[in-house]
């Protein structure tokens, strides 16, 4: 393990991208690691003040401070963290550590635009009293599906995303589908990226990184 460093992670129980980093700290290699954990309530803009925008000025949580020195992006922190713990979920292999990256640029660069866009259309759109876009999440159904096309692909014949072992590229995955039920993204139309998900949202950690139900729009 690491040296010990102060660890402050901003962060909120509804942000999907959060939670990979929740679920990372639930996992029972990682209970050596101390993290104080500050709420920000991003729909009352406690995300966009100056002073969380001198340390993110992405405006976004989750955000890690490691002895006040701000670390964003919820895959960088995952790893992070895991190596810190001296976790394998952070692979020691260096080709299993480059095939953990692949997947986590991916999950940020294809998978999570898609998913996030149906998430906000069908949840978050009607939470603030709008009516959902139908050409949008019609758009945007196409290129989930076409990337849930490829994950089913990768996980045939797999446990996990690297193979017999959960990784960070797991969790990375799990937090562009964490509201999959509630937006019914098409999980279940492609059969091995479904059976991965029942194996993922049965682990303890994942449970233990449930938000409460859905909010009101003031938190
Ligand atoms: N790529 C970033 C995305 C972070 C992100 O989109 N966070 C959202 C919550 S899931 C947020 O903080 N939104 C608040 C805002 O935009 O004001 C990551 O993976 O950390």
């Amino acid at each position: 393990m690491t040296p010990s460093a102060a660890l402050v992670l901003h962060t909120n129980p509804y942000s999907n991208n959060a939670r990979k980093v929740h679920a990372l700290l639930a996992e029972p290699d990682m209970q050596g690691l101390a993290v104080e954990r500050r709420v920000l309530r991003m729909l009352l803009g406690e995300t966009r003040t100056p002073e969380f925008l001198a340390l993110n000025p992405n405006g976004k949580v989750p955000l890690l401070q490691i002895d006040g020195e701000p670390l964003f992006e919820s895959n960088a922190i995952c790893i992070e963290l895991a190596r810190r713990a001296g976790s394998g979920l952070w692979p020691d292999d260096e080709r299993a550590r480059s095939l953990a990256l692949q997947w986590m640029f991916w999950q940020a660069t294809t998978l999570d635009r898609p998913c996030g866009a149906v998430v906000v259309q069908r949840i978050l759109v009607p939470m603030q009293g709008g009516a959902p876009d139908a050409a949008i999440i019609e758009r945007e159904l196409k290129a989930v599906h076409a990337a849930f096309a490829i994950l089913d692909g990768h996980l045939a014949g797999r446990c996990w995303m690297l193979g017999d072992a959960f990784s960070v590229a797991d969790l990375a995955i799990a937090g562009s589908l964490a509201y999959a039920a509630e937006a019914a993204l098409p999980v279940a139309e492609h059969a091995h990226l479904a059976a991965w998900w029942s194996r993922l949202i049965a682990r303890p950690s994942w449970k233990a990184a449930s938000p409460p139900p859905l909010p009101s729009p003031a938190t």
